[in-house]
């Protein structure tokens, strides 16, 4: 036989050997470009890749990793910053992502413009393990086409044994958008969050108005507040803002969501006090609760391999293990028994009632999305 066909034979055979397995190095690196058929022979055969596209610092990398050698499937992963910059993505269309992770508002708006797949979740083993409370949410009834993830606070993050907050912990919007509280903040260094919906809504909680409003009026008076307070702020990120300017003590103060918070607080943990340098406040006039989902985009075209990811992010462990390595509370109840006592029972990860009365949800503003657009603009173009 000649050498290259016995070879080619001998691949063939090795191939569909390992597919009986159910996956295995054949899907691994190295493996061919184009998307498996994944249900070739009405069985599922994994894709030999996956492309994950989630917010920053938002899983434990080992989890991936688990994944990859339990399954032989390499997962290409990337992170973005916002709702608003993964949407602009999929709006471009052949983004070629298969999961993603939008929050609450988001999902409803990608159903609406159609650019999320259909999942039956009912049919996911391991959705039995999501907590009731999390379960047919508003935004996506009868979970039709994502799993819920994790959740969250916004608030602000500062600065332990800084005199400005001798008197008591930051806890109003004033500190973000008052030039009296500012000015002598801005010379320490102050971020934000380099999100639309966030920002915005923060200065509409300190204006007292709803963070879903949908009157023009008061979103150019958070526009201005905003416009107002921007020289006084160093930076616009919502990315690795804990990492390199809180943790390196580039600023004082952080407009920040809460897990990304602690994170800040273990990573400077000193053992001799028993203190972390960040702490985390819920503003009194009210701030964002919000809740992550995992989705799968409408084209993607490896969506039986999503949802097995999808179902494999919901194995106890596994969302124990995302929950204490990020720090954000799982929406999985069965996770809990393997979650961390100390992050189980820190009030600036799961707030305690009088804290979560004070949380509202961002919610799709429809049509006055176009309004918030244009302030957005204005906002960062300035
Ligand atoms: N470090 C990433 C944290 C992402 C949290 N989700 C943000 C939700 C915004 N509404």
């Amino acid at each position: 036989m000649h050498k290259r066909f016995f070879v080619l034979i001998l691949m063939l055979f090795v191939a569909a050997a390992l597919a009986a397995c159910g996956g295995g190095p054949a899907g691994g690196p190295g493996a061919a470009e184009e998307p498996a058929d994944e249900t070739a022979g009405g069985e599922l055969q994994l894709a030999p890749e996956l492309s994950v596209y989630n917010w920053a610092d938002y899983i434990d990398e080992q989890v991936l990793a688990d994944y990859e050698e339990r399954y032989g499937v390499k997962i290409i992963y990337d992170t973005y910053a916002s709702n608003e910059d993964l949407l602009t993505k999929l709006q471009a269309g052949a983004s070629g992502y298969d999961v993603i992770f939008p929050s609450d508002y988001m999902v409803a708006q990608m159903i609406e413009l159609g650019l999320l797949a259909e999942i039956d979740a009912e049919a996911m083993p391991n959705f039995a393990n999501i907590s009731d409370v999390f379960k047919d949410p508003p935004y996506d009834p009868g979970n039709a086409h994502c799993t819920p993830y994790q959740w969250g606070m916004t608030g602000i993050a500062y600065r332990r044994g800084n005199p400005a907050f001798a008197e008591g912990p930051p806890n109003s919007w004033a500190y973000l958008f008052d030039p009296t509280r500012l000015e002598p903040l801005a010379p320490q260094g102050i971020n934000v969050l380099n999100d639309q919906r966030e920002l915005i809504s923060a200065a509409l909680f300190y204006l007292g108005y709803s963070p879903n409003t949908t009157n023009r009026t008061e979103l150019e008076a958070a526009r201005d507040v905003i416009l107002q307070a921007k020289p006084y702020w160093k930076t616009f990120n919502s990315e690795d803002y804990y990492s390199t300017l809180m943790e390196s003590d580039e600023i004082v103060l952080s407009h920040a969501w809460s897990g990304d918070a602690a994170q800040a607080f273990w990573n400077t943990y000193d053992e001799a006090t028993g203190e972390g340098n960040w702490l985390f406040t819920v503003p009194v006039e009210g701030a964002v609760r919000f809740a992550d989902n995992v989705c799968i985009p409408a084209n993607s075209q490896r969506q039986e391999t999503a949802r097995h990811f999808m179902n494999y992010l919901m194995e106890p462990e596994v969302a124990a293990a995302i929950t204490n390595f990020t720090f954000y509370p799982s929406a999985n109840e069965a996770a809990k028994e393997f979650i961390d006592e100390d992050i189980l029972t820190n009030p600036g990860i799961y707030p305690p009632p009088e804290v979560a009365a004070k949380l509202q949800w961002l919610e799709d503003v429809g049509d006055a999305i176009f309004d918030y657009d244009e302030m957005w603009t204005a906002i960062k173009g300035q």
